[in-house]
Order: C-alpha cells, then sequence, then structure tokens
C-alpha cells in the first residue's frame, strides 16, 4: 500500500512537471511575450517565444497588397489564433504592444473570423525591426476585401513585443 501511495505521488508528480514542461523555455532571445488569460507558461505568468519556437508551429502564408510595402508580398508567420489556442487563452479582446510602446485592443472574434498572423517574414525574409520587425499582425486582406480600412490597419501592430489576452 506504501508502494502504491509512492507510485501515485510519483505519478503526480510527473503529470504536474508534464504540464508545466508543455513550453519549454526559449534558448534564443525572447521576442514575444504572451501573458493574462492564458493557462500555458514558461516563465511566471507569461509564455515567452523565440524566433524558433515560433518557427517550429504551423506556418501560414498570406499573399496582400498592403499600405505599408509596395506591390504584393507574401507574408509568413503563426496564425495567432492557433497560437492563443494552444496557450489556452480565453478572453474577448488582445492587447497588441509593440516595442515602441504604440498598442491595439484586438477584438477576440477577428481572430476566430480570420487568420491573422504574426508575420515573422516578408517574401521568405525575416523582419528586421527597422522594416516593422520583428513580428507584425498581418490580416488577410486578400480574402476579404473589407479589412481594407483604417480600423484595421490601426490593429495592423508591427514590432509587437506582446499580446495581453483579456
Ligand atoms: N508599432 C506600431 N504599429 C502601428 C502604428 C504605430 O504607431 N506603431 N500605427 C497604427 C495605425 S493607427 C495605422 S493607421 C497604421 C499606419 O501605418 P503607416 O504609418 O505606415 O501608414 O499602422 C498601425 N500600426
Ligand atoms: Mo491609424
Amino acid at each position: 500500500m506504501k508502494t502504491l501511495a509512492a507510485s501515485l505521488a510519483l505519478l503526480i508528480v510527473a503529470a504536474s512537471s508534464t504540464y508545466a514542461s508543455d513550453l519549454a523555455l526559449p534558448t534564443g532571445e525572447a521576442i514575444l511575450r504572451i501573458d493574462g488569460s492564458i493557462t500555458t507558461f514558461n516563465q511566471d505568468q507569461s509564455a515567452l517565444f523565440d524566433l524558433a519556437m515560433l518557427d517550429a508551429l504551423p506556418q501560414h502564408i498570406t499573399k496582400a497588397t498592403t499600405p505599408w510595402y509596395d506591390g504584393e508580398h507574401e507574408f509568413s508567420g503563426v496564425v495567432i489564433g492557433d497560437l492563443l489556442k494552444s496557450l489556452g487563452a480565453n478572453g474577448e479582446s488582445v492587447t497588441v504592444t509593440a516595442l515602441n510602446d504604440y498598442s491595439a485592443e484586438i477584438p477576440m472574434t477577428d481572430f476566430e473570423q480570420y487568420d491573422v498572423i504574426l508575420a515573422t517574414r516578408i517574401d521568405g525574409q525575416e523582419l528586421s525591426v527597422r522594416d516593422k520587425g520583428p513580428l507584425f499582425v498581418i490580416y488577410p486582406f486578400e480574402q476579404d476585401e473589407t479589412l481594407y480600412n483604417e480600423v484595421i490597419f490601426g490593429r495592423s501592430v508591427w514590432q509587437v513585443a506582446s499580446l495581453t489576452v483579456h
């Protein structure tokens, strides 16, 4: 009986440590912090990501003409809705904050309706900080032309540093 109790205790410890390590710590420079109403963390109450961690997730391409670059370009990165779901995000909106402290409030319904990506690349090249990188919120402008408006441009945050779910 003692061994059974010990085994059970071990199982619980093993299960909880598996849970805690669901999201590995970044080994490179952390370029994204997600916090607020999420259930998966790797540092205190936050989920930190480096570029390699984002690259390891399913990638999505949005080919679109945007107000920020001449002509059509291919943006690639993770679908924000998928990323949030994988962290157990639960909320009405997401505050997206940039390196320059610009921030925008994006209703969760946008992520349910559209494959909005957190682009890491334009035409296969990493987005540098001087070129609105390292992360840029890109809506699928070609999928729905009504997205081409000032409200959505305002939610199209470049130089993204963090997402807060609430
Ligand atoms: N990081 C960052 N992203 C931002 C902004 C900003 O000031 N900083 N302005 C937003 C707003 S309000 C709009 S309309 C567009 C403007 O882009 P533009 O200045 O390149 O025309 O970017 C959006 N994304
Ligand atoms: Mo704007």
